[in-house]
């Protein structure tokens, strides 16, 4: 199977999963279940899930049982864009080719769908896979702790924080310490979960771990980039905004060609981390390709 061809079916299984994971109304009431199912179902790329699958897959797992977690990082990374596009964040109307929830929900909903996703997320996790089995329900106690920390304040929320606070002060490695806590943690976690549910042993959960880091820093790399160059109707989002708004970015920092080519040098790193584990003969290298030359 081609990489498209992948992506693709991992894309449609991760859909099929999501269509199923949702609370529904009458528990959930109707308006707030519209609100979170309106961001959810937008067609965003599923990178952290289809990563989750790909990094069971690599430790010669059944990606059945990672598709909790990856569902559950995807609610979570849902919630995220909901919350940063609000007026008191980033302030932004359009997101994944439609107008922003807070546009057309009112901030209020927009706020409690996104904390209805992050909620659901670690229930979801907590209920699914569904087993007695003691080894699995400790690979799950495990990857409850991985994504917790990882979205949480030393990770994607603190680094909303450091952005929220004072972005333009940051120098060079000031910018790899946001970026790595805002989108490299929950990116990192996807990996980290898929391998801990896939059975990895601890030489592949690292070697995973590290390849996800240099994944992150490239998708930031690349995100700056297209941000730059792309046009809003590919990005479904405001292209040049972080620019616009003074905040440092990769190519204002080091030029677009230079960034493209640190996200090349991410891709090497990569590679090595895969390679000294064998874990190199598997999708996860595909899908760093994907990273670094996608075009939304
Ligand atoms: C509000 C706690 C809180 C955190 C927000 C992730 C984030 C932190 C903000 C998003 C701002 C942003 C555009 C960051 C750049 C990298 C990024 C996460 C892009 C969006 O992810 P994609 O490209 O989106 O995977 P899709 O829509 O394809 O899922």
């Amino acid at each position: 199977m081609d990489l498209r061809a992948y992506l693709e079916a991992r894309r449609a299984e991760v859909e099929s999963a999501l269509e199923r994971v949702l609370p529904q109304p009458p528990d959930n009431p109707a308006v707030l279940a519209d609100a979170m199912r309106y961001s959810l179902t937008a067609g965003g790329k599923r990178l952290r899930p289809i990563l989750c699958l790909a990094s069971a897959e690599a430790v010669g797992g059944d990606r059945a049982m990672a598709m909790p977690a990856a569902c559950a990082i995807e609610l979570i990374h849902t919630y995220s864009l909901i919350h940063d596009d609000l007026p008191a964040m980033d302030d932004d109307t359009m997101r994944r080719g439609r107008p922003t929830l807070h546009v057309v929900a009112g901030e209020g909903m927009a706020i409690l769908a996104g904390d209805g996703l992050l909620t659901e997320a670690f229930a979801l996790m907590a209920r699914e896979p569904r087993t007695s089995d003691a080894a699995v329900v400790a690979r799950k106690l495990r990857v409850v702790g991985v994504v917790a920390t990882a979205a949480g304040a030393i990770g994607m929320v603190g680094g909303q924080a450091i952005d929220l606070s004072a972005p333009a002060t940051l120098d060079a490695d000031g910018v790899r310490v946001m970026h790595g806590k805002k989108t490299g943690a929950l990116i990192r976690a996807s990996a980290v979960s898929g391998a801990v549910m896939g059975g990895g042993d601890d030489d592949a959960v690292a070697a995973i771990d590290a390849a996800a880091a240099e994944f992150g820093l490239a998708f930031q790399i690349v995100d700056d980039v297209l941000d730059v160059e792309g046009a809003s109707a590919e990005l479904g989002k405001t292209a040049g905004k972080d620019a616009a708004a003074g905040k440092p970015t990769y190519p204002a920092l080091y030029g677009v060609e230079r960034s493209r080519a640190m996200a090349a040098e991410c891709l090497d790193r990569a590679t090595a981390a895969l390679e000294r584990a064998k874990l190199a003969d598997s999708r996860l290298l595909d899908i760093g390709r994907w990273i670094i030359t996608r075009s939304n």
